[in-house]
């Protein structure tokens, strides 16, 4: 496995927990370890041995900080346009199932990178905010859009405009965690879903989360035809079959990626 300096991948069977780690400063993240981020998803994404990543932050007072304001305070406009976004849409591609694991704060672009995970599992502790108004900019990752879409404009407003964090309670109650476990338990959970989900069968769970993003970026009769689509290709399987027939024979399938 790569070896990378500000996150550390590890493997638990079929499952993959990358944690950023930069603890000392609340996990923030720099250009460096957002593109070692989206280079180890990648790596993961190819090795169909990985059913689902958990990530996750180092320490118990953060998940990330968000950006490094020390590494981004004297950048240009062009020098944050070359300097970092790639690596932030490559995420934004990874194919297989995203869990995030949030304690302590998730702020700026830890919130959007928690946004950019398919479920977020919080301690009791973790809060989530998109502070950068308070040092003079506004969500660059994706912030204003996902939570518009989920949260709803008028509480996305009070976020984005005031800056101030809302509580896992809070984000729960409309959507954006989907559950919330005692203090610093979020690993352990997260990971307990990840086992589930890898238990199924992955091309099933990659064209279902692929279908499920298609309802944030489509119409609702073209995201109905690519669901359509990708439950009929879905029939070319053998883990359909295998599933199917599991069923039938009343015994435990075995899926197996193809
Ligand atoms: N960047 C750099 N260093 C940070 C960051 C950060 N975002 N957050 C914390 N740190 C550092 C602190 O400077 C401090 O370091 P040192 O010990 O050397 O002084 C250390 O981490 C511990 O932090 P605090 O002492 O501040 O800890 P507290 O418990 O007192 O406070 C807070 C915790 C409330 C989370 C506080 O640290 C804070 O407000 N942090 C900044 C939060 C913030 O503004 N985040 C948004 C940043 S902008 C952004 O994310 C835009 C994303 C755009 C997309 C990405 C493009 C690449």
């Amino acid at each position: 496995m790569a070896e990378y300096q500000y996150i550390l991948v590890e493997r638990d069977e079929a499952i993959a927990v990358v944690t950023l780690n930069r603890p000392k400063e609340l996990n923030a993240l720099n250009f460096t370890l957002v593109s070692e981020l989206a280079n180890a998803f990648e790596d993961l994404d190819r090795d169909e041995s990985v059913r689902c990543i958990v990530l996750t932050g180092a320490g118990e007072k953060a998940f990330a900080a968000g950006a490094d304001i020390k590494e981004m305070s004297d950048k240009s406009p062009i020098e944050m346009m070359v300097g970092g976004f790639e690596a932030w849409e490559r995420i934004r591609r990874i194919h297989t199932p995203l869990i995030a694991a949030v304690g302590g704060y998730a702020f700026g672009g830890g919130c959007e990178l928690a946004m950019h995970c398919d479920m977020i599992i919080a301690s009791e502790n973790a809060r989530f905010g998109q502070p950068e108004i308070k040092i003079g900019v506004i969500p660059g990752a994706g912030g204003t859009q996902r939570l518009a879409r989920t949260f709803g404009k008028f509480r996305t407003m009070e976020m984005v405009l005031t800056g101030e964090p809302f509580t896992a309670q809070e984000m729960a109650a409309h959507g954006l965690v989907n559950r919330i476990v005692p203090k610093g338990e979020h690993l352990n959970e997260a990971v307990k879903l990840a086992k589930v989900i890898a238990q199924r069968p992955p091309l099933a769970a990659r064209l279902g989360k692929e279908s499920v993003l298609a309802a944030f970026e489509t119409s609702l009769s073209e995201g109905l035809e690519i669901e359509r689509k990708n439950f009929f290709l879905l029939f070319a399987t053998e883990d359909m079959r295998e599933g199917m027939r599991a069923f039938i024979e009343k015994r435990n399938p075995e899926f197996h990626g193809r």
